[in-house]
């Protein structure tokens, strides 16, 4: 499964631009400039496989860590501090770990 069907390689390329200096990446930010919050919710659920590497039906740390190189494997890892931002803005259960509806209902609000 390609990201690259569903997100234009070009916003892609912007959104990484954007967040290439370490501590730069804000999770909504970035998904507004790669086109991520304008998919569908279909979209946004192979998004979430792809991000979902274990395919545990989570994205943990270890995981969205790597949400980058997901996109495009040149791309940086997310400093720990950005992971954390990261897993807090979308981990509305506080478990630790980012379902497909909190996925999604980050991207939506
Ligand atoms: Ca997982």
């Amino acid at each position: 499964m390609s990201l690259k069907g569903i997100l234009s390689p070009s916003d892609i390329a912007a959104a990484l631009k954007d967040c290439q200096d370490p501590g730069s990446f804000k999770p909504k930010r970035f998904c507004e400039i790669c086109g991520i919050t304008k998919v569908s919710d279909s979209q946004l659920k192979e998004i979430f496989k792809v991000v979902d590497d274990d395919e545990s039906g989570y994205a943990e740390e270890e995981e969205l860590k790597f949400f980058l190189q997901r996109l495009d494997p040149g791309a940086r890892v997310l400093t720990a501090c950005e992971t954390k931002d990261f897993m807090s803005a979308a981990d509305h259960d506080g478990d630790g770990k980012i379902g497909s509806e909190e996925f999604i209902e980050m991207i939506r609000s």
